[in-house]
């Protein structure tokens, strides 16, 4: 098998051993380039380099806003742009393997044809890049229109045009797809793919070859689109914050206690009355002790602790000040302060390590609702990042104070964020680069 390289930040190589082009498939309004994204975010966070090519994109750039008729097979001339869209994306799909140390990669169309998936395969065998189809199917009318509500009449092939006329014309556009749609079915055995049929009410599954299409097909299993919101607040301010010093399992303070006393109310303002929500913690004093009389309300929310949302673990630094880090291991600090994401603590860890151990909180949380999730300062950080879509180079440096909640709440193309203020004073516990500042 041929070996690509991937370039990581100054971190030397990393061997990735297969190229995948993930390629969409479905009438429109089904979710695709949604699904496109999310996958996207959640390998960028694994440092998988993933990119999506949205063959809508291409086509806007010669016709931008087209009526229903343009996607009539009979129309030749609708015909010849749609192709040429298609091909520029793959061209520039391929390009990006190529030139780009590209790993996986996500043809966003409907590629609704035998023939158009079978021209794909052939463009993308010819270059050595595997393919995984994955077809997305539904016939609930009900929730199709309100897709078209959510997410198309507020495309720019819109823009500037009434939501009605413009669901009725993308109605009409999904109607001449549907003249020539043909599903993945026994004649293509030969490929790969997965079917999502229902929102992943039921799902097919045909000759997965590897270890990261595998990956890819486990996450798309665990995708759901019914509302819900996930809500993060790391633990009550601890001893240790209050003396500066990293790790531990200290108990809450005082203001910690005062906060997690808070916690009830502050969920319950944020929260409907009727919705469920799981409480997790990590399996550390601080955050036990944070969310005992949130589990203890009498709404009777359901708690688990997990050893994955335990801090990052600091090595020989745990119980440590910045400042006694800095002078007992200069050079570590430095090391650290240059590149924070990768830098692993002696005998602890890295923000990567912990990112690599919340793989199956993130697994978790897409398949679940409403989640509280009580944890760390650098965990969270990590977990936020997944959702708000965070550069590497960034997250471990985001501020997030102590006796703040806040919720996530995933919409079609984005995670909407609200952050609520507990009015419990408390130390920072937020370090700048280049300084041992003491937790104020
Ligand atoms: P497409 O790219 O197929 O035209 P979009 O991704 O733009 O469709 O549609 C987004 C909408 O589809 C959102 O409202 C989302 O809730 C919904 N959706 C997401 N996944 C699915 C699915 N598997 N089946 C049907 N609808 C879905
Ligand atoms: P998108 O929803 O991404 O905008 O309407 C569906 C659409 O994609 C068109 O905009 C786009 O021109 C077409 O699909 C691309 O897919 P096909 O080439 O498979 O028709
Ligand atoms: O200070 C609180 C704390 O949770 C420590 O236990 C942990 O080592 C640290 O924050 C993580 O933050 P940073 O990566 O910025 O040092």
């Amino acid at each position: 098998m041929v070996t690509y390289y991937k370039k990581t930040n100054g971190e030397g190589v990393q061997v990735e051993d297969t190229r995948i082009a993930v390629i969409m498939v479905g009438l429109p309004a089904r979710g695709k380039s949604l699904i496109a994204q999310k996958v996207v975010r959640y390998l960028a966070w694994l440092s998988i380099s993933a990119k999506a090519f949205n063959v809508g994109s291409y086509r806007r750039a010669d016709t931008p806003q087209p009526t229903a008729d343009f996607f009539d097979t009979t129309n030749t001339d609708g015909e010849r742009l749609r192709h040429a869209a298609a091909e520029a994306a793959v061209a520039d799909m391929i390009k990006w393997f190529n030139n780009d140390y590209g790993v996986v990669a996500i043809l966003d169309a409907t590629n609704s044809t035998k023939a158009r998936r079978r021209w794909v395969k052939q463009r993308c065998d010819a270059n050595n890049i595997e393919t995984l189809y994955v077809e997305s199917k539904c016939d609930q009318e009900e929730l199709i229109m309100s897709n078209i509500m959510e997410v198309k009449t507020t495309s720019p092939d819109y823009k500037g045009q009434d939501p009605e006329a413009a669901a009725k014309d993308f109605r009409n556009r999904i109607r001449n797809y549907e003249k020539v749609y043909q599903t993945i079915d026994e004649d293509e055995k030969d490929l790969t793919y997965v079917k999502l049929i229902d929102v992943g009410g039921q799902v097919i599954i045909n000759q997965i070859k590897d270890y990261l299409q595998s990956r890819v097909v486990y996450y798309l299993m665990n995708l759901h689109i019914k509302p819900r919101s996930i809500w993060l607040s790391r633990h009550g301010e601890s001893n240790f914050n209050l003396e500066g010093k990293i790790g531990g399992d200290a108990d809450i303070s005082v203001r910690g206690e005062m906060y997690a006393k808070a916690l009830p109310d502050l969920v319950a303002s944020s929260v409907a009355p009727d919705q469920k929500l799981t409480i997790w913690t990590s399996t550390l004093k601080r955050t036990i002790q944070t969310a005992r009389f949130l589990a203890a309300s009498p709404k009777g929310y359901d708690k688990l602790e997990w050893k994955a949302l335990d801090e990052l673990d600091s090595g020989v630094c745990d119980g440590l000040t910045y400042q006694e880090i800095a002078d007992r291991y200069p050079e570590d600090f430095r090391a650290r302060d240059d590149d924070k994401y990768n830098y692993r603590y002696r005998g602890g860890e890295s923000y990567r390590d912990v990112v690599i151990r919340l793989e199956p909180i993130i697994m978790e949380l897409e398949r679940s609702e409403n989640i509280i999730i009580v944890t760390h300062q650098a965990v969270l950080r990590c977990i936020y990042a997944y959702y708000m879509n965070v550069p590497q180079e960034q997250s471990p440096w985001m501020e997030v104070p102590l006796h703040t909640l806040i919720k996530l709440t995933p919409r079609a193309y984005s995670t909407e964020e609200v952050r609520f203020k507990g009015n419990i004073p408390a130390v920072s516990t937020f370090r700048t680069k280049g300084s041992t500042a003491k937790h104020q």
